[in-house]
């Protein structure tokens, strides 16, 4: 194995273990491959990923692949992929609809949503991707919807607090989770469960306008707030949807850095979008890949904090910070 792989890239790896398809795995295997650098060190890797493709597709037989290919899969966009998961008629869609441009079909009947639907939130100047999904329960539960929770970045559990048994509802939701191998945290912690992945959630109380939805709430509040993250929204009247925009943001753990040229104004609508923690060398090979060699020096402007200053590549870059680059 290549030693200098991208973490995202073992990441994505993980998620093999617990695919049971030959779609599923052909998905997460495609992936890899688009995720994977280009330097001789991968080529021995790139083919033995190829040949596994192959195979699975024999297996399957091509048709069947090519007709079934969208449901396996929804191409990521934007700085994150966050899915909606939860029982039949809890609001998914509405709350696509409310937190995104889009226009998917809400009705007062359950399994109005059949295939996954997308739409962009827009926070600030990010864009962060929204999945509703079909429905879950115990009747029906197939492990594609489950493999693209898996894939996503956070998983907002969608909960109806108009009704009377949300308590079961929750329970079961968790435990069908459980089943595909999900565990659900509010923790950022990625690899740390040898028979879990374990995925960062929000407990969406939807309904909150409905009858009874405070007393409910409260139930659920002293069952599960010690351990999750709960909030109690209206997708229908609209309340609550910029705390929740907010929170989504933050659960993300993702910071905007700016780059610019030297003696040039920055472009405030077009951040680079890195996880918490990252370095300026890992903005830099995200810009292209042999820009680190290019490099000269780095002046970093931190709002308060730091005026131009030249700093080290090593240097851990905070939300809001703005990077000039000098190449040789
Ligand atoms: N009172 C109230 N009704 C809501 C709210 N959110 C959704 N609804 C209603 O609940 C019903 C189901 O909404 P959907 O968004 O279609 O539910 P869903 O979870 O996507 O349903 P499936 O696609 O079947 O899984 C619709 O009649 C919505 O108008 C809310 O916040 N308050
Ligand atoms: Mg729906």
């Amino acid at each position: 194995m290549p030693t200098n792989l991208p973490p995202n890239y073992y990441r994505k790896e993980r998620e093999l273990k617990f695919a049971h398809s030959p779609e599923e795995k052909i998905q997460i295997y495609l992936e890899l491959l688009a995720i994977m650098p280009k330097h001789k060190g991968t080529d021995k890797l790139k083919a033995d990923i190829r040949g596994k493709i192959s195979r699975l597709k024999r297996e399957l037989g091509k048709k069947s692949f090519t007709a079934r290919f969208d449901f396996y899969h929804v191409p990521r966009e934007g700085a994150a992929q966050v899915v909606l998961l939860g029982q039949p008629n809890t609001g998914k869609s509405q709350i696509l609809k409310a937190l995104t441009n889009a226009e998917p079909e809400v009705h007062d009947y359950p399994f109005t949503t059949q295939k996954p639907q997308v739409g962009m939130i827009l926070y600030d100047n990010i864009q962060i991707q929204l999945v509703d999904m079909p429905p879950i329960s115990n009747d029906y539960a197939p492990g594609w919807i489950f493999g693209i929770a898996r894939g996503s970045d956070i998983i907002l559990l969608v909960l109806n607090l108009g009704k009377e048994d949300i308590d079961n509802d929750t329970q079961s939701l968790l435990n069908l989770l459980e089943t595909a191998h999900i565990k659900v945290t509010m923790k950022d912690e990625e690899i740390s469960d040898e028979h879990f992945m374990l995925k960062k959630s929000i407990f969406l109380c939807n309904k909150e306008d409905l009858e009874g939805a405070a007393l409910r709430l409260k139930r659920l509040m002293a069952l599960y707030d010690t351990k999750f993250r709960l909030l109690s929204i209206s997708a229908l009247k609209g309340t609550g949807i910029e705390r929740l925009k907010k929170e989504i943001f933050q659960s993300l753990e993702i910071i905007r850095v700016y780059t610019k040229p030297p003696n040039r104004e920055i472009d405030k609508s077009h951040p680079f979008v890195l996880k918490r923690g990252s370095k300026i060398i890992e903005l830099a090979s995200g810009i292209h890949r042999d820009f680190i060699n290019e490099l000269k020096f780095v002046r970093l402007w931190r709002e308060g904090e730091i005026n131009g200053m030249r700093i080290d590549r090593d240097e851990v870059l905070e939300d809001g910070d703005i990077v000039e680059f000098h190449t040789r």
